[in-house]
C-alpha cells in the first residue's frame, strides 16, 4: 500500500533544490543585466545590512572585521537553506505550502531589489526570474516525486520513475550550479582591471617627498609607513565591490553653486594633481584596533573644484554621493580648512585606486573619520546646508555635525603582541600614534602601571599621518603589562576613560591601549 506522503529526505530535497534554482536564476539574470546588486540573494543581504541596528553592525565589524560581509552571506545562506528544507518538509502531502513559501521568498527578493536606489524596470527581471524559477522547480520536482510515489511497484523492476526523479533533480542541481557560476562570471564582465591598467602612471604636479628612513620601524613590528593598497583597511556597506570603469565615471558638482559642473575621469586627471600621505581612520575602530592605514593619496584639491563651480555663501555642508547609495556629509568649513590636502583622490601609493577603495574616484579629507569625509566611488558632490541628512544620520547616528567628525588622538602597541613571550633581557616596544591635522608631540609608555616615560618617536612625515614610536626596557622574567598614551601638539593627552566606538553616537573610541606579555 503506497503512502500518500513523500519521504522526509525527498521532500526536503525538493524544497532545497527549488530554492537553489531560484537563487541561481536570479544571480544569472542579474549578471546578464550587469547589475550584480539585482541578484535577489545579494539584494536581501543589502536590505538586511540596511536594517541592522547600528550597534549590531558595529559589533559585526568588530567580530568579523573585513569578513563581516562573508559572515553575513554565509549566515543568510544557512537560514535560506533551512527555510527551503522546511518548505519541502511541509509539502509531503500537497505542494501548496511549499509553493507559498517559495513564492514568499521570491517576493522578498523582489521587494529587496525594488527598494534599491536607482532600480530600473529591467533590473526587476532578476528577482522575477528567480521567483518563477523557484516556483516552477518546486512544482515540477514535487509532481515528479509524487508520481514516483503513487506508482511505486510496477516500475520497480525497470526503476523508471525513481530514476526519472533522480535525473530531473540532478539536472536541476547541475543547472543551478551552472547558472550561479555563470551569473557570477557575467557580473564581473565589466572589466575594471583593464580600465585600471589603462589609466597608466599618475604624475602629480606636486609629488610628496619620499618617506624618510626612520619614519617607521617595521623591523620592530610596526606597520610600514605607507600601507600597501591591498592591505589598507576596508570598511563599506557593500556585499560586492562596485565595479566602475574610469571611462564611464562622471563627477557632478551640484547644489548651492554658481554653475553645476560635470567632469569625466580624464577631466579630473587633467587638473593639477597633488600627492599627500594621509592616515585614514574609521570611527568603528576600537582602542588598539586595525581600522587605521596610511597611503600617499594623489588627487585634485577639492578647493580647486569648488572654486570652479563657485560655492554660494549659504552652503555649509558638502555631501558626497556614491553608486552604492551611501552619502557622506562633511562640514564645508572642515573641507576649506584642510586646504590642498582635502582631495578628490584618484591614486594611492602611485597607482590608481583599487576597486575596493573607490576606483575610479573618491574623496579623502585629513583629520575626519571616513564616514564623514571619504566617499568611495563618488559620483556627485552636492553643496547644501545641514538640513540634509546623510546616510548614517538617517540611521540614527544623529550627532553634532561639527563636533563628532574629528579623529581622536590615539595610539596603539604593535610589539610585543598580546600574550607574546619575549626572550629574557631587553624588551623592545613599538607601535603607532596619530593626531591628524594636529601632529603628535609625545608618546609615553607605562610598564606594570609604573611612571609614564617617554618613548622615542619616529621621524615625522606630516601632521596628517601617523607617527611611529619605540622604546626599550630591561624587565624581570614573568608577566608584564605595558600601556601607551599619546599627547598631540594642541597639548591634549589621551584620556584613560574607556569608551567604545559607538557611545551611542559614532564619536570614536577613547581609552588607552594595554598589552600583557611574558618575559622568558
Ligand atoms: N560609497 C561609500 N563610501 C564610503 C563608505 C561606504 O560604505 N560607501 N564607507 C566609509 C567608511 S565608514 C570609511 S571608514 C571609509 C573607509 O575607506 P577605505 O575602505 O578605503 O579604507 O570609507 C567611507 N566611504
Ligand atoms: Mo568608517
Amino acid at each position: 500500500m503506497p503512502s500518500t506522503r513523500l519521504g522526509v529526505a525527498q521532500s526536503a530535497f525538493v524544497g532545497f533544490l527549488a530554492v537553489a534554482m531560484a537563487l541561481a536564476a536570479g544571480h544569472l539574470v542579474a549578471g546578464l543585466l550587469l547589475s550584480p546588486s539585482a541578484s535577489p540573494f545579494l539584494a536581501v543581504g543589502n536590505a538586511a545590512i540596511d536594517r541592522t541596528p547600528t550597534p549590531v553592525k558595529n559589533f559585526a565589524v568588530q567580530q568579523f572585521g573585513t569578513n563581516d560581509k562573508l559572515a553575513l552571506l554565509i549566515g543568510m545562506a544557512v537560514v535560506i537553506a533551512l527555510v527551503a528544507v522546511a518548505a519541502g518538509l511541509l509539502s509531503r502531502r500537497s505542494p501548496v505550502p511549499g509553493l507559498v513559501i517559495v513564492g514568499l521568498l521570491g517576493g522578498l527578493g523582489l521587494l529587496a531589489v525594488a527598494e534599491q536606489a536607482g532600480t530600473s524596470g529591467p533590473t526587476l527581471l532578476a528577482p522575477l526570474a528567480s521567483l518563477l524559477a523557484g516556483v516552477g522547480a518546486f512544482w515540477g520536482l514535487h509532481a515528479l516525486a509524487r508520481s514516483t510515489h503513487r506508482d511505486p511497484t510496477p516500475d520497480r523492476r525497470r526503476g523508471v520513475p525513481r530514476r526519472e526523479f533522480l535525473v530531473a533533480s540532478g539536472s536541476v542541481a547541475a543547472g543551478a550550479a551552472l547558472m550561479g557560476v555563470g551569473g557570477e562570471l557575467l557580473s564581473r564582465r565589466v572589466d575594471v582591471a583593464a580600465s585600471r591598467a589603462a589609466v597608466g602612471p599618475l604624475v602629480p604636479a606636486a609629488p610628496s617627498p619620499p618617506i624618510p628612513a626612520g619614519a617607521a620601524f617595521p623591523e620592530l613590528g610596526t606597520p610600514t609607513f605607507l600601507t600597501p593598497a591591498a592591505e589598507f583597511y576596508r570598511v563599506d556597506v557593500n556585499l560586492t565591490v562596485p565595479q566602475l570603469r574610469a571611462e564611464d565615471a562622471r563627477l557632478r558638482i551640484t547644489g548651492l553653486v554658481d554653475r553645476e559642473i560635470e567632469l569625466t575621469y580624464d577631466d579630473v586627471r587633467a587638473h593639477r594633481l597633488v600627492e599627500r600621505p594621509i592616515t585614514m581612520t574609521c570611527v568603528s575602530n576600537y582602542v588598539g584596533g586595525p581600522y587605521v592605514s596610511t597611503a600617499a593619496f594623489i588627487g585634485v584639491p577639492l578647493t580647486d573644484l569648488l572654486l570652479e563651480a563657485g560655492v554660494r555663501p549659504e552652503a555649509t555642508q558638502l555631501i558626497g554621493r556614491s553608486v552604492d547609495g551611501f552619502t557622506i556629509g562633511t562640514p564645508l568649513r572642515r573641507v576649506l580648512q584642510a586646504e590642498d590636502r582635502a582631495m578628490l583622490a584618484i591614486g594611492m601609493n602611485g597607482e590608481p585606486l583599487l576597486p575596493e577603495h573607490g576606483f575610479p574616484m573618491r574623496t579623502v579629507i585629513p583629520g575626519l573619520y571616513g564616514y564623514v569625509s571619504a566617499t568611495k566611488w563618488v559620483t556627485e558632490l552636492e553643496l547644501t546646508t545641514f538640513d540634509v541628512d546623510p546616510y548614517w544620520e538617517q540611521r540614527g547616528w544623529d550627532g553634532d555635525p561639527e563636533g563628532i567628525v574629528t579623529i581622536k588622538t590615539s595610539s596603539r602597541i604593535d610589539a610585543p603582541g598580546p600574550f607574546e613571550q619575549v626572550p629574557a633581557g631587553e624588551v623592545t616596544f613599538a607601535g603607532i600614534s596619530w593626531a591628524q591635522t594636529i601632529g603628535i608631540e609625545r608618546v609615553e609608555i607605562s610598564v606594570d602601571e609604573g611612571p609614564w616615560e617617554d618613548a622615542e618617536l619616529g621621524v615625522a612625515v606630516n601632521v596628517d599621518t601617523w607617527r611611529m614610536w619605540r622604546a626599550r626596557r630591561t624587565l624581570d622574567p614573568g608577566l608584564h603589562t605595558v600601556t601607551v598614551r599619546a599627547t598631540d601638539r594642541s597639548g591634549y593627552t589621551q584620556t584613560a576613560e574607556r569608551v567604545g566606538p559607538i557611545n551611542p553616537g559614532p564619536d570614536g573610541s577613547t581609552g588607552l591601549h594595554s598589552i600583557t606579555f611574558t618575559v622568558a
